[in-house]
């Protein structure tokens, strides 16, 4: 008989999932999406300017070719675009049941008691034989603990919670934080508001994104002419594994990488003291690189300006740092997100009353950042230690997406299956020995480590290497239980 198999989220893993089974035949699944829609980070951060920096073509499902792609490197309406269109296509929308967050879920010694709470209506619970988790990594946001946020006078947001209904024109804008999402932000609010000040803890390496428009040519052979798609996603694929990934394992490659990111920010960046500003001075890589043409340029805006003193507090006036108050109108945090706290705040409990959350007590782990000893049943997508500073997420979740439909034979023919302490410890030693290497280790702080300094997030490999260690057959790593 089929399994029954929960997915928890409707972001790129849960439909890759429900995908894979509906296309094998099961369809003895259920979606829960806490949100209304589907979409995971894709529905969440609406900012303006909110996009990928890897390319379309890779950042998409190797299975779901897409003709509407209209540029080198999608916005978020272009990525929720297609989730939609690939939910649609294959029929997984009547399968989510939307506004249900699962609260716990639990082992009872054969099966997993799931428990949602959808509104007003209070918490069910159902039984389901497998459970896959595909909450991602960047879905809470972290909002920092800065004394008075809550006197504020004027109106503060999150850049993953934008409030569409504030207009920011004319207003002084303080914008606290400048990764990713900071970088991809600030053209566009620097546009808009009378005045910019972007609060920087530390400067990031930031390297250009040759992003442009398919032009209708490309657009047509994309669409109609069989293979091109492939080909084009393959070679961008080797280029980002052979040229990216050596340079966050420490070695020529990295010192290649601050080159190229020097010589961007002097291209940029005329002034010599704004350039002093915005120089890291850790190894690049170390945190995630902003791949970002357009971020420099806003801030040599005469409208703009970086603040580097220490934030001490908010007034209700704005932002006071130990040099001056700074008033604002906005108060925007782009302050990324609680990403080491996997699976928070849902409980999960395994065999013998395991509480997932105390197993992690020093930082997440998983074999494979799939499974966990002592959860059987229990699989992760973009768990502990599978997220990439320079290849597609898509391309990682499709790997445990095949792990766990290689588990599903083992585990409806010979009952619950969980991964042996042993391929978990050796796993642990092979992550700790691959991690050594790497650029992410020392030097800097950033959203891969748990505050004492524990790479949870981070895959230290090539992700030519994760998929094969992902297509071993399961048997050897699991026992029965
Ligand atoms: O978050 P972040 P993000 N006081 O954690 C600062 C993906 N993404 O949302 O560096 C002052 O990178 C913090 O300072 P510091 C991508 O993987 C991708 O920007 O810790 N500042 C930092 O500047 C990315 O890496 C895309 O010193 C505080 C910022 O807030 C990930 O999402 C686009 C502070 C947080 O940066 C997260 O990016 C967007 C405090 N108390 C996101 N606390 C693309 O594809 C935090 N900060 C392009």
């Amino acid at each position: 008989m089929a399994p029954r198999v929960a997915i928890i989220g409707a972001g790129f893993g849960g439909l890759c999932m429900a995908i894979r089974l509906e296309r094998a035949g099961i369809t003895t699944y259920t979606v829960f999406e806490k949100a209304g829609d589907l979409g995971g980070t894709w529905r969440d951060n609406t900012y303006p300017g909110a996009g990928c920096d890897i390319p379309s073509h890779l950042y998409s499902y190797s299975f779901e070719n897409y003709g509407s792609w209209t540029r080198r490197y999608p916005g978020q309406p272009e990525i929720l675009a297609y989730l939609q269109h690939c939910a649609d296509k294959y029929g997984i929308r009547r399968k989510i049941r939307f506004n249900t967050e699962v609260v716990s879920a639990a082992f009872d010694g054969n099966r997993w008691q799931v428990t949602g709470a959808t509104g007003s209506a209070g918490p069910s619970t159902e039984a389901f034989d497998v459970v896959v988790a595909a909450v991602g990594q960047l879905n809470r946001p972290h909002l920092p603990d800065i004394p008075g946020m809550q006197d504020f006078a004027g109106t503060s947001f999150h850049s993953a919670r934008w409030d569409h209904g504030h207009d920011l024109s004319g207003r002084r804008v303080a914008m606290i934080g400048n990764g990713s999402s900071a970088a991809q932000l600030i053209p566009h609010v620097a546009r808009a508001a009378a005045r910019l000040e972007v609060f920087q803890r530390t400067p990031n390496w930031v390297i250009p994104k040759p992003d442009a428009a398919f032009g209708p040519r490309a657009r047509l052979a994309f669409r109609y002419i069989p293979g091109v798609q492939r080909v084009y996603r393959e070679w961008i694929y080797r280029y980002a594994e052979a040229a990216l990934y050596p340079a966050l394992a420490q070695g020529w490659s990295t010192d290649l990488l601050r080159r190229r990111a020097l010589g961007h920010l002097h291209r940029q960046v005329p002034d010599p003291g704004l350039r002093a500003k915005l120089t890291p001075d850790y190894p690049p890589g170390c945190k995630r690189v902003v791949i970002d043409s357009a971020f420099y340029p806003a801030l040599t805006r005469p409208n703009v300006d970086v603040v580097t003193e220490k934030i001490v507090r908010i007034t209700p006036e704005g932002v006071e740092t130990t040099e001056a108050l700074h008033p604002a109108d906005t108060i925007i945090y782009a302050t990324g997100f609680r990403s080491t706290e996997f699976l928070a705040p849902m409980s999960v409990t395994g065999r013998d009353g395991l509480d997932l959350a105390e197993r992690w007590r020093a930082g997440a782990e998983a074999y494979l950042g799939i499974s966990v000893p002592g959860f059987p049943n229990l699989f992760l997508l973009y768990g502990p230690n599978t997220n990439l500073g320079h290849n597609s997420i898509v391309f990682m979740l499709e790997c445990q997406v095949n792990h766990v439909m290689a588990c599903l034979p083992h585990l409806s023919a010979h009952g619950p299956m969980e991964v042996r302490p042993e391929a978990m410890a050796a796993w642990t030693r092979r992550l700790g020995a691959a991690m050594e290497r790497m650029v992410w280790q020392d030097g800097c702080r950033s959203w891969y480590k748990t505050a004492d300094g524990r790479v949870t997030n981070n895959w230290p490999g090539t992700t030519t290497l994760y998929r094969r260690l992902t297509s071993r057959p399961p048997r050897a790593a699991y026992r029965h239980v």
